[in-house]
């Protein structure tokens, strides 16, 4: 490994910085090719700075033009300046300006961090750490400072300028350039600033604040695309709304504009009063988005705004912290969504995406608090553990307190740390002070690593009516934290009698706090109920109460049950899966299942297809049986994924063969004729639809095949086309190649769609699908710097493809990695990213786990790695 990865930095080590920054003026000259920045820092030693102390600024990949100091030269002899850093050595013990200037290249900089070009664009990225791409500066989160930035360019090129804040100037200079100043009068981190100069169309609005003042609202994207903003638009106005409804949370500036860009690392950036976003995150229409795409924009429009006030008016100390604005934040559009939608339905896609990403994250090498203690590469901790986690976390303490107790937290949180670049402890502190309990024991849950397991038992005794639960919980070691400690764990929960209702007792023992919450705090705890006439069924963490594996000894009987009667929809969602995975997890053991196994699952499911009460978007998901690597992840050890899916499938098969007709018949139900919307009611009935569909294809069903096929070339929304054909694809049926080609063609010129047909490719399981990438890695016209293209491609292939992925020939395992060589070449953040596939490597039977570290270990020794991946490499393998 590279020297630079043995480099750590530790929470303990934090110290305030010895200078602050009291004003930030910018003035940015963009260029065709060069851009110059100058930048007026108005510098003040904190009180205690021992006078003489240094001044140091971070920097990466600058060079230095020009120094000055309060308006006169700096001698040589008083600085030093290289690509990382530019140091005064004897500042002086009063406010002074330093005045820098640099020059960039923004068409260069392929790492799409700092300040850079995106298809003619000039924007920014700065979060975590991009700010020092741009300028010197003291580069954390707890420096903050009011930006005034001017901006200038050729107005043919770009005439549109933004940055943070209000535009409080512009006008045209005479060299045919033109100029914008904008003042952000709130101090904040540099990793809030951004600026976009360029070409853009744009969509206007207005919101009217609950104190009645005007907000213009504004959507920036390339030219002809406007039309496929308003949804983003849509989004952004009933964020501002819920916020204030929800949370008493007004928007501030008079401005807040959203900018689509074609080239960014991630989702978007939550930067002050100017949002930047991927793309793939504002452009919506009918007939190139899905559903999924609907929700996905107008969840992330709401985060990013949510981020306004947990985030940018409250931000973190350090990066250490960086879950008390995302975890917070998360949780916060959950909320939105669910409030927008259907709660049931948002909950159950949040614990998919949670078992999905975060469980297998905190049982592996990668495994950290959501509140780390260490990092070498902050970039690499925008985890789903910092993220999904931290929004569980911020859920259990609103479960705990109950929302009106939460609120009362929230509303102290903002009062108190309005302006504050602050910590996880003083965020519990004002739950504690607001509510009058004490939370220490459950700020665990930001320290410790790895997910509880909750072990649970029970009794009934008839002649005392005498019912027991007893709950245990241990959590296994992670990486540097070998002793766990008990977490306090808030169990929602029911006792369900033998007809189905709810069933009361007369007096509880233990921990039950009302009717139905009880709290796990030790290593283990029984709870008793007395005056129970029956033995009943339990319904325990209903809503997912806390993020932990559940180990029961139910049987499929009590777990079917459940799925018909148990009134918290989670859990009759919950115990299907339950019952599948079961049926397969033992299959895979050797263990086959009867035909009345199946027989008693697909009644379970024909009854909740078929219910009058129950909503399609929930329909749809109770037909989804556990997906492969959820399996794989409950199998643990010795994993065969080819065997799992062998299994699955034919599980599906069998179901199908049941469940055809209620399937055909929830297929034709719900058609519909009605124009598109992308309203949650509408977007159920597909998502059933659509589920229904990919059952009969998958399942083999007599005219499956062809019915993916008629509805794929009959279709008058992407929805509907593109899940007839992933449909086709993941049957692989006999004109699914035909399809996909066909689709190729047909949408070559919308990147967005051709995205999905990147990952429909990647996802092929039959042999050749390796051939199949690499031939489109290989065509010169494919945008190899492009991080949507690459992750839609080989991100899917290796997250989503499992049995190809880990073949037992370690095909799979060598082009994933050597990918990640060439790719860490231009972009460390992607190349980092596609090889988070890997950690589950050492679950695989023996074959595959020595392919696996045969293909690490080659990517390790070839060296000249970016400390992103090396970070990322070193603790997979070391594990
Ligand atoms: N805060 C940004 C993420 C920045 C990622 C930097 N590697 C978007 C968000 O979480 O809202
Ligand atoms: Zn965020």
């Amino acid at each position: 490994m590279r020297t630079e990865t043995e480099h750590t930095i530790y929470l303990k080590d934090y110290a305030a910085s010895p200078y602050a920054i009291d004003k930030v003026e910018l003035d940015v000259k963009i260029g065709p090719v060069t851009s110059r920045i100058r930048a007026l820092l108005t510098i003040t030693p904190r009180t205690g700075t021992e006078p003489g102390t240094p001044l140091v600024l971070d920097g990466d990949e600058l060079k230095l033009d020009s120094i000055a100091m309060d308006g006169g030269p700096l001698p040589l002899t008083a600085y030093a300046a290289s690509a990382t850093t530019l140091t005064v050595s004897e500042p002086p013990a009063r406010t002074f300006v330093l005045e820098t200037e640099v020059t960039l290249e923004p068409e260069k900089n392929v790492k799409l961090m700092g300040f850079y070009r995106s298809g003619g664009t000039w924007c920014t990225q700065c979060e975590p750490e991009g700010f020092r791409r741009i300028t010197y500066y003291l580069d954390r989160p707890d420096v903050l400072a009011p930006f005034k930035v001017t901006m200038s360019a050729d107005k043919a090129l770009a005439p549109v300028l933004l940055a943070n804040g209000n535009l409080i100037d512009s006008g045209d200079l005479e060299d045919g350039t033109h100029f914008a100043v904008w003042e952000d009068p709130f101090p904040k981190p540099a990793y809030l600033f951004a600026m976009v100069a360029g070409d853009l169309g744009s969509i206007h609005d207005e919101f009217t604040t609950m104190s009645g003042r005007k907000v213009a609202l504004g959507v920036y994207a390339a030219h002809g695309k406007q039309d496929e903003c308003l949804w983003a638009m849509d989004s952004l106005k009933r964020s501002m709304a819920w916020d204030e409804r929800r949370f008493g949370r007004e928007y501030d500036l008079d401005v807040f504009n959203i900018v689509a860009v074609s080239d960014f690392n991630f989702g978007a950036m939550e930067n002050k009063g100017l949002n930047i976003f991927n793309d793939k995150l504002v452009f919506v229409k009918p007939d190139s988005a899905t559903d999924d795409d609907y929700y996905n924009v107008e969840r992330v429009i709401a985060h990013e705004y949510f981020h306004n006030w947990t985030g940018d008016r409250i931000t973190c100390r350090d990066w250490f912290q960086l879950c008390l604005k995302e975890g917070l934040t998360v949780y916060r559009d959950q909320e939105f969504t669910s409030d927008e939608r259907s709660r049931a339905v948002k909950r159950i896609d949040d614990v998919k995406t949670l078992r999905a990403s975060q469980f297998p994250e905190d049982g592996g090498p990668l495994a950290h608090p959501a509140r780390p203690d260490r990092y070498k590469e902050i970039n690499n901790f925008y985890t789903a553990t910092v993220y999904e986690k931290g929004a569980e976390i911020v859920r259990m303490l609103a479960t705990l307190l109950g929302e009106a107790g939460f609120r009362k937290g929230m509303d102290l949180y903002f009062e108190r740390h309005d302006g504050d670049a602050t910590t996880i402890e003083a965020f519990i502190k004002v739950f504690e002070d607001a509510n009058g309990v004490d939370l220490q024991h459950f700020q665990t849950w930001y320290l410790q690593a790895g997910t509880p397991e909750v072990t649970i038992a029970d009794s009934y005794d008839a002649a005392s009516q005498t019912y027991k639960l007893t709950l245990s919980q241990r959590t296994a070691p992670t990486p540097g934290q070998d002793a766990k400690v008990a977490l306090p764990i808030p169990v929602k929960f029911g006792l369900i009698g033998p007809n189905g209702s709810p069933m009361s007792w007369s007096s509880a023992s233990g921990d039950v706090r009302g009717d139905d919450m009880l709290v796990l705090e030790g290593a283990s705890a029984t709870f008793e109920f007395k005056g129970v006439p029956n033995k009943p069924v339990p319904s325990l963490f209903r809503e997912f109460s806390a993020p932990v594996r559940i180990v029961s000894a139910a049987t499929q009987a009590d777990r079917l049950f459940l799925a018909r009667h148990d009134s918290d929809p989670f859990n009759r969602w919950q115990s299907l899966q339950d019952v599948a995975e079961a049926l397969i997890v033992d299959a895979v053991a050797g263990r086959v299942w009867s035909a009345a196994d199946v027989t008693a699952l697909a009644e379970a499911l024909e009854d909740t297809v078929t219910s009058k009460s129950l909503d399609p978007s929930f329909k749809a998901l109770a037909l989804g049986l556990p997906p492969e690597q959820l399996l794989a992840r409950t199998i643990g050890t010795n994993v065969d994924p080819d065997s799992i899916r062998a299994v699955r499938l034919k599980l599906v098969g069998e179901l199908v063969a049941h469940l055809a007709p209620a399937l055909t018949a929830a297929y034709k139900e719900n058609r519909s004729t009605a124009a598109f919307s992308p309203d949650a009611a509408q977007a159920g009935q597909r998502a059933l639809k659509n589920q229904a569909l990919a059952l009969l294809v998958v399942g083999g069903a007599a005219g499956g095949a062809q019915l993916a096929r008629e509805q794929y070339d009959g279709a008058t929304n992407m929805t509907d086309r593109f899940v007839a054909l992933s449909a086709a694809v993941q049957g692989w049926t006999g004109d699914a190649e035909a399809m996909l080609g066909h689709f190729r063609t047909m949408y070559t010129a919308d990147p967005l769609v051709f995205d999905k047909w990147l990952a429909l490719s990647a996802s092929v399981r039959a042999d050749g699908v390796i051939e199949r990438i690499r031939a489109i890695l290989a065509d010169p016209s494919f945008p190899a710097n492009n991080p949507n293209r690459l992750r839609s491609l080989v991100g899917s292939f290796a997250m989503g493809n499992t049995t190809q992925f880990a073949r037992a020939d370690g095909a799979g395992f060598r082009f994933v990695a050597e990918f990640v060589a060439d790719v860490d070449t231009r972009n460390p953040q992607v190349a980092a990213r596609v090889l988070t596939a890997f950690p589950i490597w050492r679950s695989f039977e023996p074959v595959r786990m020595a392919a696996a570290e045969g293909a690490l270990t080659a990517l390790r020794d070839a060296g000249g790695l970016s400390r992103n991946t090396a970070d990322i490499l070193e603790r997979t393998l070391a594990g």
